[in-house]
């Protein structure tokens, strides 16, 4: 079994079984056993510690086994948050076993059945096999949650990148449609970047674009705003909630915090490296799409640059 603590559930309407049953399974080692006895009892646990695998008797206090599982199935209790489901195995014990039974079983959701009394052996073997499918099943949830977070973000500068910036603005923009909240949107374009690049050289420029990153980054307070690369020497920022004036404040607060880093650029506004920002905001989100709210602030944009660069226009 690969490493990790797994937790399984015994749901059994018996003391004496689950204590049987219990026993038997601390000798898998890196395993909690948490018990239930009834169906009720089953559902609030299953939501509480999600477990790694469940045992349910057939005959509950409060109802039959296969019916529980129906419902655990079901996802009436289980609240999955995230795309990825993650498969927890169930196993139902039985003194009869039928063919029947088992259909039905396997059909609700079950996956295997043992006899009781229980063969210790053939339980161990079986919990196992299991959980070692589960452990794989953790490893390949972990890589897609590493995969995900690394598809988000831009390889230079490590902020949130253009996919990132794209779905970002589309799930704030129908947030604040639905609660009447403004947004605003900033963007901002290095002063002659291409020149810098043509006198330091591209590496230089590279780090150029990482310290400008970090400072727009560590210009943002709350926890709802973003920042991200949003293409060459350009980036994008998503202010929830803050109407123009507030994003005109943000912006003013990213170009200085730019021009303190005080970058060298002798091609640059007096000798440093600056910043153009555009600014919009929209308020009335039923009558104005996403798009136009980017091309406002694209427009912006172009008038700092025409207005002299190292600036911020609304
Ligand atoms: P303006 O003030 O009008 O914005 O002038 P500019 O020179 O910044 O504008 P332009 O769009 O002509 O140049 C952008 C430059 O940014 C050109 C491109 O080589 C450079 N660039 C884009 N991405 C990167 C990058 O990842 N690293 C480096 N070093 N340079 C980049
Ligand atoms: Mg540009
Ligand atoms: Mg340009
Ligand atoms: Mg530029």
């Amino acid at each position: 079994m690969p490493a990790g603590k797994y937790e399984i559930l015994v749901v059994d309407s018996s003391a004496a079984n689950r204590a049987l049953l219990g026993e038997c399974l601390s000798q898998l080692g890196d395993v909690d056993v948490a018990f239930a006895q009834d169906g009720g009892e089953a559902i609030q646990q299953i939501a509480a510690r999600s477990p790694s695998l469940v045992l349910i008797d057939i005959h509950l206090h409060d109802g039959n086994g296969i019916e529980l599982v129906r419902r655990i199935r079901n996802r009436e209790i289980l609240k999955d948050e995230s795309e990825f489901s993650l498969w927890m195995p169930v196993i139902f014990l039985s003194p009869l076993i039928d063919d029947d039974m088992v259909a039905r079983g396997i059909i609700a959701g079950g996956d295997d059945f043992l006899h009781k009394p229980v063969s210790e052996v053939i339980l161990l073997a079986k919990v196992r096999a299991m959980l070692r499918i589960v452990g794989m099943q953790r490893e390949i949830h972990a890589a897609h949650r590493r995969l995900k977070q690394i598809s988000t973000l831009d390889g230079l500068t490590c902020i949130p990148n253009r996919r990132y910036f794209d779905d970002t603005l589309n799930t704030e923009w129908k947030r604040c449609q639905r609660t009447g909240a403004p947004l605003s949107l900033i963007l901002c374009d290095v002063d002659y970047f291409k020149q810098f690049n043509d006198i330091y050289g591209h590496q230089a420029g590279d780090l150029c674009l990482k310290a400008v990153a970090n400072a727009l980054s560590e210009s943002l307070f709350r926890v709802e705003d973003s920042v991200a690369r949003y293409g060459g020497e350009e980036f994008a920022v998503i202010l929830p909630g803050t109407d123009l004036r507030g994003a005109n404040a943000v912006g003013e607060r990213m170009r200085t915090a730019i021009r303190d880093l005080r970058i060298p650029h002798t091609q640059g506004i007096k000798a440093f490296v600056s910043c153009s920002f555009g600014v919009a905001a929209s308020r009335n989100l039923s009558d104005c799409p996403a798009e136009q709210l980017l091309r406002s602030a694209d427009q912006s944009l172009y008038q700092a640059k025409k207005r002299g660069r190292n600036r911020v226009e609304t």
